[in-house]
């Protein structure tokens, strides 16, 4: 049996796997991460690695999961130590990341999250919780309705939201006569930090009014764009990789080649080099988020919901399709207009590198990955982008087509008939709906009028409604391909 990755087989790896090469015990604890997916072990952790190799020792990161122990279970065994795997098709470049300190868990050990983000060694909070972990309404402000955070909204005593925790944690900090935070996140979230410190001062200021005001006049909330394609880790991927190195790594990440993050330059305190990691520090990010979460992640959720139908399973295989890759140059042309420009932002050269990124087959990255949780995805890549393109009377089918694609797919059935699970916060109600209604007028007025996902004037809008319901009529009669087929003729 293989022994395991951890401090005592890392001296054993082959020579061409890069292992860490500054003073592992000389490295201090100076980021609070939550969230601790593959996204996170794949994008900043490496970032921090980097610092770390170039001398600046301060930025080993103390994880904290909000839900299953499973991540710090995996990696507690290999002394937080894992593999990443960049992987383009022709080279494999596989090096040991060791930036993280140790992991909570949040249900196991509530009253640790707290005192971890009011700690005096801890310099800046980075969060990847993906889009539901916000607690955030279709309008982008704190769902208030939604019971958890109602609850931390009641009470701070033991909060189990990350806004929540976010705000005791802070409070806590500023009794403690702490300095204040900057608090980064990197979720695909149109306005991000903006976003999350909105909700964090709210839930704050249920409970202390002036320690709100204290958060919202000192810490700082940048927004960011993240971007990284990071397939989540298969056995296979494990297999592959521990038979490479000659010991088991359960918590390998494999990812792309390219990696971007674009962050405001807004900070509050002692903050990373983050500039001579490679990450961008900008002083308007909107344009870098638009181009990213519009034509990437818009692009992502078409193919993922066409593709799913169609019984494709992965990104690379979908552009291989002739009409798979005219499908997602079609969406790029119709709703680059709604993009801003911004000086280094080439959206042809930012397009040409994309479909590239897409095609690395190395990567098999799944489309019912990308599928779940559509509700929260859907108003931040094709709803924006939709309302945008009514407001200036430009035409918006593709972006129809795809939110008819997502209305098909909420019926759990691909176009053979085969099943498939929703996975998603609104799945029994759309569920319910793709049961219940069978004639395709009525279903999208229907799924349209869910106000968690669409604005109200959007389900009113009797011209996109009934495109989006010849869409789906389409999907019903022709089935995935052959509806795309003759949309691109059409
Ligand atoms: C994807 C993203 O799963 C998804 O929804 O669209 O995770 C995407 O791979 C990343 O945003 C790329 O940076």
């Amino acid at each position: 049996m293989r022994p395991r990755l951890s401090n005592a087989t890392l001296a054993d790896l082959p020579t061409n796997v890069r292992r860490p090469q500054y003073d592992r015990s000389a490295l201090k604890t100076g980021v609070f991460h939550i969230g601790l997916g593959a996204f996170h072990r794949a994008h900043q952790a490496p970032l921090f690695q980097a610092l770390a190799e170039q001398g600046d020792l301060r930025w080993g990161v103390i994880g904290a999961s909000l839900q299953s122990p499973s991540v710090r279970d995996i990696l507690a065994p290999q002394n937080f130590l894992y593999t990443l795997a960049i992987d383009d098709g022709d080279v494999r470049d596989i090096s040991v990341i060791d930036v993280m300190r140790g992991a909570l868990v949040a249900p196991e050990d509530p009253s640790r999250l707290v005192p971890g983000i009011a700690s005096s060694v801890v310099k800046i909070v980075t969060v990847t919780v993906t889009e539901k972990g916000y607690k955030l309404d279709a309008s982008g402000a704190l769902a208030v309705n939604d019971n958890a955070v109602a609850s931390d909204m009641a009470s701070l005593d033991a909060p189990t939201t990350m806004p929540g925790i976010l705000a005791a944690g802070l409070l806590e900090r500023r009794r403690r006569g702490l300095p204040p935070l900057t608090i980064i996140s990197c979720d695909n979230i149109a306005a991000n930090g903006p976003k999350l410190r909105s909700s964090v001062t709210q839930i704050a200021g249920a409970h202390d009014r002036s320690g709100a005001d204290w958060i919202r006049q000192n810490c700082a909330f940048p927004a960011t764009m993240v971007d990284r394609i990071v397939p989540a880790t298969h056995e296979a991927d494990i297999e592959a990789i521990s038979a490479h190195i000659g010991a088991t790594d359960c918590a390998t990440v494999r990812t792309e080649p390219f990696s971007q993050w674009v962050i405001e330059n807004r900070f509050a305190g002692e903050r990373p080099d983050f500039e001579a990691a490679g990450a961008q520090i900008a002083n308007d990010i909107a344009p870098w988020e638009q181009a990213k979460l519009r034509l990437l992640n818009g692009a992502h959720s078409t193919m993922a919901y066409v593709g799913v139908l169609a019984s494709i399973t992965t990104v690379d295989r979908f552009v291989a399709q002739p009409w798979g890759r005219g499908l997602v140059e079609r969406l790029w042309d119709e709703v680059s207009p709604t993009l801003s420009t911004s000086p280094g932002l080439d959206i042809g050269q930012y397009r040409r590198t994309l479909m590239k990124r897409f095609g690395n087959s190395a990567l098999g990255h799944r489309l019912q990955q990308i599928a779940m949780d559509g509700s929260q995805k859907l108003p931040q890549r094709l709803v924006g982008p939709a309302l945008e393109l009514i407001d200036r009377g430009r035409p918006y089918a593709t972006v129809a087509f795809a939110i008819a694609a997502w209305i098909r797919c909420q019926s759990g059935r691909s176009d053979c008939g085969g099943h498939f699970r929703v996975e998603d916060p609104l799945a029994s109600t759309t569920a319910r709906l793709s049961v219940s209604i069978t004639d395709p007028k009525e279903l999208a007025a229907a799924m349209l009028g869910l106000e968690a996902i669409f604005p109200p004037r959007l389900a009113r809008d009797d011209a996109f409604v009934s495109q989006v319901a010849s869409h789906l009529d389409a999907f019903q009669r022709l089935g995935a391909k052959a509806a795309t087929e003759r949309f691109l003729g059409a």
